[in-house]
């Protein structure tokens, strides 16, 4: 492994296949103080379930997991929405911004092992997308395509829950490059691999396509309480 991992999985996803790599930058994270993590493993979600998914770390800000990023920016930004719709769409950032915005404060896990509590979005609910685009209901599967080939698929069950946004987002500012900008996916209840950074288009399947990491040995479900990670 060279000694930048940035640039070791650039390499990697430049060639696009070969062997199995650490999924996102490999790399020690600062945790929160153990009594800090003991209190909030205490805490249940709404839902019921432990604040802090069985296996995980809470840290106190977000990593750059690297990836590649886009050439995309607000200006000439574009998404396109295909597949099983009735009205297929090319929305622009202003026509993402003239649809209905969400806020959303929710906790983010990677399947390296660390989760971002309370970390704060805002964006487009992709139920209002699924609206817009006049799904059809041979629509079983969501493909989140990204930039330089990057893709994501989630099921269309997990795709209309409220907590399922594009975001364009992070805590109150324009979403930083290294994190998906213009518009990254964001999918909080599966491991973090599933929300795509530097978002390009959505497709909507009947037969599912596992995505990039999916693909390479990591779970298809990926359901962070059941400690999906591995296929
Ligand atoms: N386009 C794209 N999206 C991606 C990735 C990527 O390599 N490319 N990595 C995924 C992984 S493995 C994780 S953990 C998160 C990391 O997001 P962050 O860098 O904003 O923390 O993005 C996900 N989305
Ligand atoms: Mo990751």
């Amino acid at each position: 492994m060279p000694k930048d991992p940035h640039i070791s999985r650039r390499n990697f996803l430049a060639a696009a296949g070969g062997t199995m790599v650490s999924i996102g930058l490999p790399g020690t994270f600062v945790k929160l103080f153990d009594f800090e993590q003991r209190a909030l493993a205490a805490q249940t979600r709404p839902d019921g379930k432990p604040r802090i998914p069985p296996g995980q770390d809470a840290i106190k800000k977000i990593l750059d997991m690297g990836g590649r990023p886009g050439t995309a920016t607000v200006d000439n930004f574009t998404l396109r929405v295909r597949g099983e719709v009735e009205k297929p769409l090319v929305l622009s950032y202003q026509d993402l911004l003239a649809l209905e915005q969400v806020q959303l404060t929710c906790d983010v896990h990677c399947v390296t092992g660390w989760t971002l509590l309370d970390s704060r979005w805002s964006g487009v609910r992709l139920s209002t997308i699924m609206r817009l685009a006049k799904l059809r209901k041979e629509a079983n599967f969501v493909i989140f395509e990204a930039a330089a080939g990057y893709t994501a698929n989630i099921p269309i069950t997990e795709a209309r829950k409220e907590n399922v946004i594009l975001a364009h987002s992070f805590f109150g500012q324009k979403l930083p490059k290294e994190h998906g900008s213009p518009v990254r996916a964001l999918v909080p209840d599966r491991y973090f691999y599933k929300s795509a950074k530097w978002l390009e288009g959505i497709k909507f399947t009947t037969k599912d396509e596992p995505g990039y990491w999916e693909s390479n040995g990591y779970s298809n479900s990926a359901d962070p309480w059941k400690e999906e990670r591995y296929r």
